[in-house]
């Protein structure tokens, strides 16, 4: 050990319970003195056997992603790690850590995002580990995380000058060496073995246009190596594509209400052919067709019923999984696949053990997340290119792709609507009323005309470790194929939000046609009388409605 190692006396802090992704506060509450020092040390407090080890370090480039990463190599330094992989200038997209830990197969690795949430010295940081399959901690692991946090006395750190994050190559600090790659690379090459991109360079050279939003985060290097650069797309069609420290101002998240800039130019008049954005960190998507949105549950759906098109995916796929408020719409491809389709609680931590178990080949969530087998996060690019590799092959529009579709194996109607910094309290108190109402069998009851068929608060035993999740959801189904869900979110820093999920199967293609909000008018209704909203939250109308 090296006599710049230094152990630091501290008390432990008021470490929050790691959610879904991580600790995520405001960007002030990490600035507190030894605040991300005792929340480093405790992970590594957690873990055994990384001694010598490698460790992969990156962020989405957002405020304070620099500083953290320079003390967490000092940490990492002084615990033990015999090497760190660190993305150029500290960048690293989530999708990109992942497949990065698993070519080098790390021991883990700490990714620095609030994925979507605002940045900049007002706006979020984040803090993640994930484990050496390259997929976010098991509960286990940020259990004895937070347990650690409680408990923790000192860290330790090694006192080294900063350490160069511009220039690729390697350094040392104390016994460890810190290799500065380039975050590009191992992604790209990743891409390159799953997809046609000679099919996909030849649509782009036959006139195809797309638009990509990097919503000025960290897709933008991403994006226009692989599209630009690699398929030819022409210069400009990644727009946003500079990452900044505070996302130009906006809010990196790619939906209909945020990704506006997009949003605008996909429903114009001289619309590209194909549109899609990523968040902050890069693991989210958005897919638009020429003034057409794709819910991202239909995305799935989708691309679950043209994967034998893609050459990662020509031999089929073992199984689909999709968390519970995701729409069912994967579940009817499944079925006409004839393989597993399964229904986990939210938060992709939950695919792990999945995926690492070869049972299912593809996942998917409502909010926006798509992935498969290739990593162990979901994966905003991979989505768009699967989606280009598709057009590529069938030359068609992606309306009429998704038309097809619905055609095919119906239509389920969806839409979510978020109730954004409501009081924690009163959110609390309207999900325990459900709970109490609803969190046991109330089968023949009507609301409305409306007659339950079943409901309950989504629970989860994982079919690999057996490890059981409880309270994920307030789920309620009727007998007319509808169903709605009602959940707090896990990763807001203000106050709750409250999430609705309405759902309806449509198998009539006449019907196919109609708007969403319009077919689930009566749901939503429903949902307000259900749940007494405006009652428990003021709020009479959502704040974002995907
Ligand atoms: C949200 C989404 C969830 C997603 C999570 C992390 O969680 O609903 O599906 O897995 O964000 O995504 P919540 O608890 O706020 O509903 V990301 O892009 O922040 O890594
Ligand atoms: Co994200």
């Amino acid at each position: 050990m090296t006599d710049k190692m230094k152990t630091i006396p501290t008390t432990p802090f008021e470490g929050q319970k790691p959610g879904t992704s991580g600790l995520r506060k405001k960007v002030s509450v990490f600035q507190q003195p030894h605040y991300l020092e005792n929340f480093v040390q405790s992970i590594f407090d957690s873990l055994e056997g990384f001694q010598g080890k490698i460790l992969v370090v990156g962020g989405d480039g957002r405020y304070y992603n620099k500083t953290a990463i320079q003390t967490i190599l000092k940490i990492a330094a002084a615990n033990g790690f015999g090497q760190v992989l660190v993305g150029q200038n500290g960048l690293l997209s989530t999708p990109a850590a992942s497949a990065i830990i698993r070519k080098y197969q790390a021991f883990g690795g700490i990714i620095l995002s609030a994925s979507h949430n605002p940045g900049g010295p007002e706006g979020d940081f984040g803090i993640k580990y994930n484990i050496s399959n390259g997929g976010p901690a098991p509960e286990k692991i940020t259990d004895a995380i937070y347990q650690h946090s409680q408990q923790i006395s000192e860290y330790r750190i090694l006192d080294v000058a900063d350490i160069d994050l511009a220039h690729q190559g390697k350094t040392q600090i104390g016994d460890m060496i810190i290799e500065i790659i380039d975050p590009v690379t191992d992604y790209d090459s990743l891409m390159e073995e799953l997809f046609d991109f000679k099919g996909i360079a030849a649509l782009f050279q036959s006139g195809f246009t797309l638009r990509f939003d990097a919503m000025h985060a960290i897709t933008g290097p991403y994006a226009k190596t692989i599209l630009e650069d690699k398929l030819g797309a022409p210069a400009g069609t990644v727009m946003n594509g500079v990452p900044l420290e505070d996302f130009g101002g906006g809010h990196p998240d790619p939906n209909l209400t945020y990704a506006h800039d997009l949003v605008d130019i996909m429903m114009g008049d001289n619309a590209p052919q194909f549109g899609a954005a990523s968040d902050g960190d890069g693991d989210r998507n958005m897919i638009l067709g020429q003034r057409f949105f794709v819910t991202p549950s239909d995305s799935l759906a989708i691309l679950a019923a043209n994967a034998h098109l893609v050459p990662g995916y020509q031999d089929g796929i073992a199984g689909i999984a999709r968390s519970m408020p995701t729409s069912e719409a994967a579940d009817q491809v499944a079925q006409a696949l004839n393989i597993d389709c399964y229904e986990t609680p939210t938060g992709w931590k939950f695919f792990g053990n999945l995926l690492d178990a070869g049972k299912a080949t593809l996942c998917g969530e409502e909010s926006f997340g798509t992935g498969s087998n290739h990593i162990r996060e979901k994966d905003g690019l991979w989505a768009v290119l699967f989606w280009l590799n598709i057009l590529a092959v069938r030359q068609q529009s992606v309306e009429s792709i998704v038309r097809e579709h619905w055609a095919k194996y119906g239509r389920n109607f969806y839409s979510r609507h978020d109730y954004e910094g409501v009081d924690k309290k009163a959110a609390e108190e309207l999900m325990e009323n459900l709970y109490s109402t609803f969190g046991h069998h109330l089968k023949g009851q009507s609301f409305d005309g409306h007659i339950v068929e079943y409901c309950d608060d989504f629970s989860y035993i994982d079919p690999i470790d057996h490890s059981i999740s409880t309270n994920q959801g307030m789920r309620i189904f009727f007998e007319d194929e509808s169903r709605i869900v009602f959940r707090l979110s896990g990763t807001g820093t203000e106050g709750a939000t409250l999430r609705v999920y309405l759902e309806l199967f449509e198998q009539d293609t006449a019907r196919h046609h109609l708007d969403a909000q319009e077919v689930l008018a009566e749901l939503i209704k429903l949902a307000e009388k259900i749940a007494g909203i405006k009652k428990y939250t003021g709020r009479d109308k959502p704040s974002v409605i995907t």
